[in-house]
């Protein structure tokens, strides 16, 4: 059990001690030990196991949540986590993801409403019960019915992908440890980079395969991280994690692996049309080779499986036959689809100036070690006020530092901001700092609820701003919590067309915005795309490899992306380039 796993487990005990009414000081030494434990530098199962004696020295953390940490870490539950979630119905929890819903307010909905579920929570708004309760009107149920209908769109059982994708490293980094694992892959919704999955596949090949089934399947199903085995079989076992993923190892044989390989990869509408189109030729495609009568005509490798079929190579990114197949038939080539090492700079990122955790220098630092050649600072302006964004008087600071940084630093800062879009489609610094800058990214952050006709008008507004240059995050989503903003998404699109403004595919896992749909859209429209990740920190650097999936998923080349320019094809500034 991980530290952010711990840290939501904290967080849960808070809120059902809410619920419950209980002490506030005991709630609140909860919510601080939840933070606390979240920003930790070490992971806690390494002092635990490693050096216990540092245990004491976290500040701010009772003994007795110390007791639970070592719970947590040994044997990955709690005795009093699991006591307080059996002293209120599960619905309960479930109500405190919908929007504007917190304990106090599940609290009222249960005591008053007898409400235990998102369910009857509906059924309550719908009869014009809650805008009786204390403290509640027709606005504050109106706002709930919209939230559960928000809520309705979400798939709080499927997991980004950030997170899989570190699940997935990790357990296979533990199976290479047994000595009989030959190869071994990912396969599924994550190698095909979507951004949230149902659960990790993995498969693997074997030295001696007649007898080291079972010692693999014995190493995987001890995985330290393993809550319940599913199922274990001599070919195919199932495990769930801590964390609630499940994943599936399959042992592959290796003339097989490249079929197996496609077969689970997917996606399964991918599979069935490829099937399809071979079996009109005679062939017949499977998970353990492409068959021609009972003859194996292809198998060990994907590209040769897609070979027999009559395929050039398909990228896993693309096929959920959505016209890949039909393009594969008719260019008998595919393009060659950008990838993470072209990307030479990243242009969105954060700093002390507002809500990073670095300095610009250590920034700097981490942008070289990533190996690029120029990067934007682009701290927020001032009205994102809870996160304490740049005045005037800041931002010109920040200026003087990057003019040093310039000089000491061998790679290209650019000076940047991103800008708040003001309730009418104004910007939130005045022109004459505008025009100093060399991005200017564009982000709405606040009013994200107006209706679609007045936030197309308000968006486009920005977007035709002459200083403007990035639009930051276009649909404002947070993938499972909060649904994209509601406006004429093609309207604004051609917008940015038009008045050259990029688009960024946010890289960062919660966001993934824009979505690969609209990625491919904006480039059929002529819209530069940038791949930004929106760091907070040099460790969210890496969130790049998501924002190349999703560029993948919609199509694009290199040439259709601004950050995988090099330095001197960008100019001065950034938008003096013709991409
Ligand atoms: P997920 O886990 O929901 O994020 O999505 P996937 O695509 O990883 O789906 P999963 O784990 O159920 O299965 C992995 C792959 O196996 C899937 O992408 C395609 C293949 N597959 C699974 N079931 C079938 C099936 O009934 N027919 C065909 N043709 N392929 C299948
Ligand atoms: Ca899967
Ligand atoms: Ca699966």
């Amino acid at each position: 059990m991980d530290n952010k796993a711990i840290s939501q487990i904290f967080d849960e005990v808070a809120d059902i001690l809410d619920i419950l009414g209980k002490n506030v000081f005991r709630i609140n030494a909860y919510r601080k030990a939840a933070l606390t434990v979240l920003n930790l530098p070490r992971d806690l199962r390494d002092i635990v196991d490693k050096t216990p004696n540092d245990l004491p020295k976290i500040p701010g953390i009772g003994q007795g949540l110390k007791a639970m940490i070592v719970e947590l870490v040994q044997t990955g539950h709690s005795e009093e986590h699991e006591k307080l979630k059996k002293s209120i119905p599960a619905g309960l929890l479930e109500i405190l993801h919908i929007r504007s819903l917190g304990p106090k307010k599940v609290k009222l909905l249960h005591g008053k409403l007898g409400v235990k579920s998102v369910k009857e929570l509906k059924k309550a708004a719908e009869a014009g019960k809650i805008r009786e309760l204390e403290g509640m009107g027709p606005r504050s149920e109106a706002v709930i019915l919209k939230a559960i209908e928000e809520y309705s769109t979400f798939s709080p059982d499927r997991t980004l992908i950030g997170e899989a994708k570190m699940e997935a490293i990790r357990i296979i980094e533990y199976m290479k440890g047994c000595k009989k694992v030959e190869k071994i892959e990912y396969a599924g919704s994550l190698r095909r980079a979507k951004e949230t999955i149902g659960d990790i596949d993995i498969l693997v090949t074997v030295k001696d395969p007649e007898k080291s089934h079972e010692a693999v399947m014995e190493h995987f199903t001890s995985y330290d991280d393993v809550l319940n085995v599913i199922a274990s079989g001599d070919t195919k076992s199932t495990i769930m994690l801590i964390s609630g993923m499940h994943v599936d190892l399959r042992v592959i044989d290796n003339d097989s692996f490249g079929a197996a390989m496609h077969y689970f990869t997917g996606s399964k509408q991918h599979n069935i049309k490829i099937r399809d189109i071979a079996k009109k030729k005679g062939l017949k495609v499977s998970e353990y080779g492409v068959f021609k009568g009972e003859k194996l005509i292809a198998g060990k490798t994907e590209e040769d499986v897609f070979k027999a079929v009559g395929f050039p190579y398909i990228i896993p990114e693309i096929r959920r036959n959505e016209g890949e197949i039909e393009y594969a038939l008719k260019n008998k080539k595919m393009p060659r689809f950008v990838e993470l090492s072209d990307i030479r700079g990243d242009l969105h990122c954060h700093s002390t100036y507002s809500d990073g955790k670095y300095s610009v220098e250590e920034m700097t630092q981490a942008m070289i070690a990533k190996g690029y050649e120029y990067f934007a600072m682009t701290d927020h302006s001032s009205l994102v006020g809870v996160t304490g964004g740049m005045g005037t008087a800041d931002i010109k600071k920040q200026w003087k530092e990057i003019d040093k940084l310039n000089k000491k630093y061998d790679i290209k800062i650019f000076k940047g901001s991103e800008v708040d879009i003001l309730k009418d489609g104004g910007l939130d610094f005045d022109d004459e700092v505008l025009k100093e800058l060399d991005v200017v990214i564009i982000a709405a952050h606040l009013y994200q609820r107006l209706d679609a006709r007045e936030q197309t008008e308000r968006l486009i507004t920005a977007i035709e701003n002459p200083y403007s240059t990035i639009m930051a995050h276009p649909s404002g989503r947070l993938i499972n919590k909060r649904p994209p903003m509601e406006y004429d998404v093609e309207k604004v699109i051609d917008a940015c067309a038009d008045n050259g403004i990029a688009l960024e595919i946010n890289a960062n896992p919660m966001r993934l915005d824009l979505i690969d749909r609209y990625v491919k859209i904006a480039r059929d429209k002529g819209a530069k795309i940038a791949i930004s990740t929106d760091a907070h920190s040099p460790s969210q650097l890496d969130y790049m490899e998501f924002g190349v999936g999703i560029a993948r998923r919609g199509w694009l080349q290199k040439n259709d992306i601004l950050n995988t320019q090099p330095l001197s094809n960008l100019g001065p500034k950034l938008f003096d380039t013709s991409v």
